[in-house]
């Protein structure tokens, strides 16, 4: 397949930019038209992204015109977004978080994979350049067999600005920022089945907690915590930046501030900056995140056009989801909760 897939992208808002920004850079496709309910959001980014067409209904998809559909509206939305361009056959990759709870998630996996329709879900975190090259040193074998590891993400910036529906979120922390961290520890750790948690509402005035602090135990025996908080003062804040420590019986990995990596490894330690591409488009605070957007995309076109699996297909995000869902339940009872049992059903509950 060697012509350029015909993209539409559907959700104008804040974070679209940096999508439409990373599809001028994917090799293989190309957005040919921007959808969004509201009209004049779609009509100011075709106009500031020479797109072709905009339209304000997601039916648009039933036109035949498109190879691929990129979603990037709020959770809530997508499972009857998915399920239009599933109905039209048309592939999907949907933004994070990929629906408010498990079962939601279960059904559009099931939706997607009777139609045979591939569905990725956008999780960039785990392609931004500091994870993927952490990625390289644990397949080295450097540090060993993996046996701890802790993921952070501590900081209080002004993220409902731009963001404003994280005040009025239920499930919030977990959802927007845990929901990262969930996925790095499979990404860098394996799956994961047992899982205790505590969240926090700190901020006064939102609907849903803006600190959690997670323990899992993955299943090669290995144990990590993710905390999150949007309610943590440094100065200056380390947004939008993951810190912690990945411990082998052979060695460390320490993840520091200024995406500084410092390696424990045969009695001696060493230091990696990896700094994250400079784009042109991209800016601080964001450019973190922003760098990892192209390599995201570009690796959904490719396995779209090869045929192979999506590292966060939407099956397989169910495992992370199912992390999610269990943080929830174990915040609820008190009681640790095995998360296999919400996505794999030869785990009886
Ligand atoms: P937003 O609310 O600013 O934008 C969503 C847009 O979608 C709005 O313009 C809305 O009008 C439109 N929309 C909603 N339903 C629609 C429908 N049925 N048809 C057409 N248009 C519709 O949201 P945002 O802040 O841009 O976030 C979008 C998603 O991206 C969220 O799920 C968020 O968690 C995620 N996000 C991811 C990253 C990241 O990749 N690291 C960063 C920020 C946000
Ligand atoms: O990157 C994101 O997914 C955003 C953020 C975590 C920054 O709030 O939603």
């Amino acid at each position: 397949m060697t012509e350029i897939l015909k993209g539409l992208l559907i959700g104008c808002g804040f974070f679209a930019r940096n999508q439409l920004h990373a599809w001028t850079e994917t090799e293989g496709a190309a957005i040919v038209a921007v959808c969004d309910r509201d009209a004049q959001r779609a009509r100011r980014h075709a106009d500031e992204f020479a797109i072709p067409a905009w339209h304000d209904t997601a039916e648009v998809l039933s036109s035949g015109a498109f190879d691929f559909v990129d979603i990037c509206t709020t959770m809530e939305t997508h499972e009857e977004l998915v399920a239009l361009a599933v109905r039209h056959r048309v592939p999907v990759i949907v933004q994070k978080p990929f629906a408010p709870d498990i079962e939601t998630c279960r059904r559009i996996v099931t939706h997607a994979a009777t139609a045979g329709v591939p569905v990725m879900v956008h999780e960039n975190f785990r392609f931004q350049k500091i994870f993927r090259r952490i990625r390289e040193i644990l397949d080295s074998g450097e540090i060993g067999e993996l046996t701890f590891g802790r993921l952070s993400w501590r900081n209080a910036i002004d993220v409902y600005s731009n963001q404003p529906y994280l005040l009025k979120t239920r499930r919030f922390m977990i959802m927007d920022v845990g929901i990262h961290m969930l996925d790095l520890a499979r990404f860098l750790f394996g799956n994961a089945g047992g899982v205790s948690c505590f969240t926090q509402s700190v901020k006064p005035g939102l609907a849903g907690e803006d600190a959690a602090t997670i323990l899992l135990r993955h299943e090669n025996q290995a144990t990590s915590i993710i905390d999150v908080s949007y309610a943590s003062h440094r100065f200056p804040n380390p947004f939008p930046q993951t810190l912690g420590e990945i411990e082998g019986r052979q060695g460390t990995i320490q993840i520091l501030e200024d995406e500084v990596l410092v390696v424990h490894s045969r009695g001696e330690q060493r230091r990696e900056r990896i700094e994250a591409d400079d784009r042109g488009w991209t800016a601080a605070p964001w450019t973190q995140i922003q760098d990892s957007v192209p390599r995201t995309q570009q690796h959904f076109i490719d396995a779209l056009r090869s045929g192979s699996d999506f590292e966060t297909s939407a099956e397989d995000s169910l495992k992370t989801y199912a992390l999610a869902e269990a943080a929830y339940r174990s915040a609820e009872t008190g009681r640790v909760i095995d998360a296999r049992t919400l996505w794999d059903t030869s785990h009886a509950a």
